[in-house]
C-alpha cells in the first residue's frame, strides 16, 4: 500500500485503485502509532476515485522533520575521508563508521524539501554539488517504522570537505532535500537485496549512474531510530536518511538543468531537476 499526497488531498494506493482519504493530513496520519493497521480498516469504508491523475503529487511532508544519518556505508566513509583529508577531518569519518553511536544530523523541513518534480537546488557559493539517494524511514511519534520513502539528501562537498563543523551550511539550505513519490506503508524490514539506484541525466544522456544494495548498510535501521528518538521527541513522527552508498567521483559536480533519478523498488521513482 503507497500513500500519496497531492493537490486533492492524501491518497492511498492499493491494488492499482486510488483512494481519496477526504479529512486526512499527513500530520494526522504520519502522528497516528497504529498507521499500518488504520488504513487498510479506512479503505473498506471509501470507494476508488478515478481522478487520481489530475493531482500533482507533492512531497509526502507537512510538520515533520527530516533527520539524516551519515557515513553509514563504506563508500561514503572513503569519499568524506578523501574529501577532507587537507583539513584534517578525515579521521573524524573513519572513526564515526566504527563507532557504537552513529552520525545523526538534523536535514529539513517541509519548506527546504521538494517533491516528484520539484527543483532541488545547488548552493550558490558551492562548487561541487552531487545528490545522495537514501532509503528513508518514516517513522511514528514513538519510534514505530510505518514506512519507507526515497530521499535525496543534496550536499555541497567542497563545503563539507573544507571543514567538519561546516557540515549544517553544506547540508541545510532552501531546496537542499527531496522526498517521495509515495511512502510504501510497510512495518517489516526491506529485504537485504533491495537496490538503490541513481542516474543523472545532462542534456537527456546519462551523466552518471550508480546502484547499492542495503546489504551494504552496516547500521540498522531500528538502531538508528532508537538513537534518534533518545531525549527527543517527534510529535508528528519524522522521516530518517539512513545515508548514501553511492557517490559520483571526485571529478562530477552537478550542473543547473541535470535530472536525478533516484530508485527503490518497490516504493518507485522519485525525479528531480536541479534549479
Ligand atoms: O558526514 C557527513 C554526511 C554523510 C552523509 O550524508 C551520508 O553518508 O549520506
Ligand atoms: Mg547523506
Amino acid at each position: 500500500m503507497k500513500l500519496y499526497r497531492t493537490t486533492g488531498g492524501c491518497v492511498i494506493e492499493e491494488d492499482g485503485q486510488h483512494y481519496r482519504l477526504d479529512g486526512q493530513t499527513m500530520d494526522s496520519l504520519l502522528s497516528r502509532e497504529d498507521l499500518p493497521e488504520f488504513l487498510p480498516g479506512l479503505l473498506e469504508k471509501i470507494v476508488p476515485s478515478r481522478d487520481f491523475a489530475a493531482d500533482a503529487l507533492q512531497a509526502p511532508i507537512e510538520h515533520q522533520e527530516v533527520w539524516a544519518a551519515g557515513v553509514t556505508y563504506f563508500r561514503s566513509r572513503g569519499a568524506r575521508m578523501e574529501e577532507s583529508k587537507d583539513a584534517g577531518g578525515g579521521d573524524f569519518y573513519d572513526r564515526v563508521y566504527s563507532a557504537e553511536r552513529p552520525e545523526l544530523f538534523f536535514k529539513s523541513t517541509a519548506n527546504r524539501t521538494v517533491g516528484p518534480g520539484g527543483k532541488v537546488r545547488i548552493r550558490g557559493d558551492a562548487q561541487w554539488s552531487v545528490p545522495e539517494p537514501e532509503l528513508t524511514l518514516v517513522v511514528s511519534p514513538k519510534g514505530r517504522i510505518v514506512g519507507y520513502t526515497i530521499g535525496n539528501d543534496m550536499s555541497s562537498r567542497d563545503i563539507e570537505g573544507e571543514n567538519p563543523l561546516y557540515l549544517p551550511q553544506a547540508k541545510v539550505y532552501t531546496g537542499s532535500c527531496a522526498l517521495g513519490p509515495a511512502i510504501l506503508i510497510h512495518e517489516n524490514p526491506l529485504p537485504h537485496a533491495t537496490e538503490i539506484s541513481l542516474e543523472i541525466l545532462r542534456r537527456d544522456r546519462v551523466e552518471f549512474s550508480g546502484s547499492v544494495a542495503l546489504t551494504e548498510l552496516k547500521r540498522d535501521p531500528r538502531i538508528l531510530v532508537e538513537y534518534l528518538l533518545r531525549d527527543n521527541s517527534f510529535p508528528h513522527g519524522c522521516f530518517l536518511m539512513t545515508g548514501t552508498g553511492i557517490v559520483p567521483p571526485g571529478s562530477f559536480t552537478l550542473a543547473h538543468g541535470d535530472t536525478i533519478r533516484i530508485t527503490i523498488e518497490p516504493i518507485g521513482t522519485l525525479e528531480n531537476q536541479v534549479a
